[in-house]
Formats: C-alpha cells, sequence, structure tokens
C-alpha cells in the first residue's frame, strides 16, 4: 500500500467519441492544481483523477467544460 495522501474521483463526460477528444479532456483536467493524474476511458466515457488534496466536483466540471464537454450526472 502507497502512503501518499492521493484522492480519487471519478467522472462521467458526454461526448466524448475518440483519442483527440480523451485528450483535450485529459489536458485541460491536468491543468487543474492539484490534479496528479487523469484516465480517460472513452468505452465507459468516464474520466479518473488523482489529485493531491479533495477537488471540488464543479472544479472538475468546470474544466471539462473548458474542453467543450459536459460532465452526466
Ligand atoms: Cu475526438
Amino acid at each position: 500500500m502507497s502512503t501518499a495522501a492521493t484522492t480519487t474521483a471519478t467522472v462521467t463526460v458526454t461526448g466524448m467519441t475518440c483519442g483527440c477528444c480523451a485528450n483535450s479532456v485529459r489536458d485541460e483536467i491536468g491543468r487543474v492544481p492539484g490534479v496528479t493524474a487523469v484516465a480517460v476511458d472513452l468505452t465507459d466515457g468516464t474520466v479518473t483523477v488523482d489529485s493531491a488534496a479533495q477537488l471540488q466536483p464543479d472544479v472538475i466540471a468546470t474544466a471539462v467544460v473548458r474542453a467543450g464537454y459536459a460532465v452526466a450526472d
């Protein structure tokens, strides 16, 4: 077990259809302060975000919108 204090959040993103969509979302979320890793699953449309501290959910949603996509409820 790692002792690193990492928080993981998973969001469902709508509208991603290919690898470049995934890259756009990954880049935007990756710019959010505190984010340490972003993993996009195109099949599920889910994005898993690791961060050093707890993020507000709307911070991720805002980054997704900035990339041109939307977070599903
Ligand atoms: Cu695309």
